[in-house]
């Protein structure tokens, strides 16, 4: 595995840096991916559980399906690569890392500033009066869950067509903006708006990485490629980054 000078010295004098993440982050520790030969839209519809109108037709299907995914990311543990992102975030004075995944798995690993762009599993909320829920456990299979008021719950995801949570969005875009070192994680960069997060960070100067198993729609943009897995080339990184500010 190798770097080159340019990262290391990057790596090395830079204080602002920020990290996007996608599902191939907690691929190594056994959580789907989306797209791809065995991702879950190869047998799955986006358009029947990852949509308002998808839920609005059948909300038993899409909370069973929620259900499924919230007891993977239960019985998973972090990889290597949550934690070396967790441990790079202690090197730098300005340190953002914006993940896609709903998964918890950052947090888990010890990640402290995390911005969620499309929602955590563990969270829902009711569409009639906006109360959250944190513990909302669904028993009976294939059973809704309502709020006290009578209203359904919905998880706290974003599905398409949906705005990005402001608060989260709005930092994101500030970080990118404000870094001098940007690496895209495990995302196939195809969903929007979180994709441009790399082109707006190369647009205001920033360099560049990707870590990707293969090259992406944002490959060609890229100032490095670093092909293979997040959970090998990440502890390497941090390595890097040990040898040069310890
Ligand atoms: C490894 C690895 C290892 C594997 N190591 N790497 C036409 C053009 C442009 C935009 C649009 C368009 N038509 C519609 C849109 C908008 C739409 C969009 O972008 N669609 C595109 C797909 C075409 N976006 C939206 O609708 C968004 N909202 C929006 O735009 O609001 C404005 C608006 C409002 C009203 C009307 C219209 C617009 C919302 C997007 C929400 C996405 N939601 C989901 C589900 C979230 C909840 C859940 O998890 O259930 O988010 S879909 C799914 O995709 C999920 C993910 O976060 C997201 C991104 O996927 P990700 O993380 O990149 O995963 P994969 O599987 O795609 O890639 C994994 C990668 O890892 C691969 O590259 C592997 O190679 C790699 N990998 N193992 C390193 N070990
Ligand atoms: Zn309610």
């Amino acid at each position: 595995m190798k770097i080159s000078p340019t990262l290391n010295e990057k790596l090395a004098t830079v204080q602002r840096v920020c990290i996007l993440t996608g599902a191939g982050v907690s691929a190594e520790s056994g959580v789907p991916t989306f797209r791809g030969e065995d991702g879950l839209w190869s047998k799955l519809k986006p358009e029947e559980l990852a949509s308002f109108e998808g839920f609005m037709k059948n909300p038993r299907n899409v909370w069973a399906w929620y259900n499924h995914r919230k007891e993977i990311m239960h019985s998973v543990e972090p990889n290597a690569a949550h934690y070396a992102l967790a441990t790079m975030e202690s090197f730098y004075s300005e340190f953002t890392l914006v993940t896609q995944n709903i998964d918890n798995l950052h947090q888990r690993a010890g990640s402290k500033h995390v911005l969620e762009l499309h929602g955590n599993i563990e969270r829902s909320y009711c569409m009639e009066c906006g109360k959250y829920f944190t513990d909302i456990t669904v028993t009976e299979e294939a059973s809704v869950p309502r709020c006290s008021c009578g209203g359904l719950v919905r998880p706290d995801v974003v599905w398409f067509g949906e705005n990005l949570p402001e608060y989260e969005y709005k930092e994101a875009i500030r970080a990118a903006s404000n870094c001098e070192l940007f690496f895209s994680v495990g995302t196939s960069a195809v969903v929007y708006p979180a994709a441009w997060l790399p082109h707006v960070a190369k647009q205001h100067g920033a360099y560049l990485v990707e870590i990707n198993m293969e090259r992406t729609e944002l490959s060609q943009y890229v100032d490095e490629l670093l092909l293979g897995k997040a959970g090998e080339i990440l502890p390497y990184v941090v390595e890097c980054i040990k040898k040069v500010r310890s």
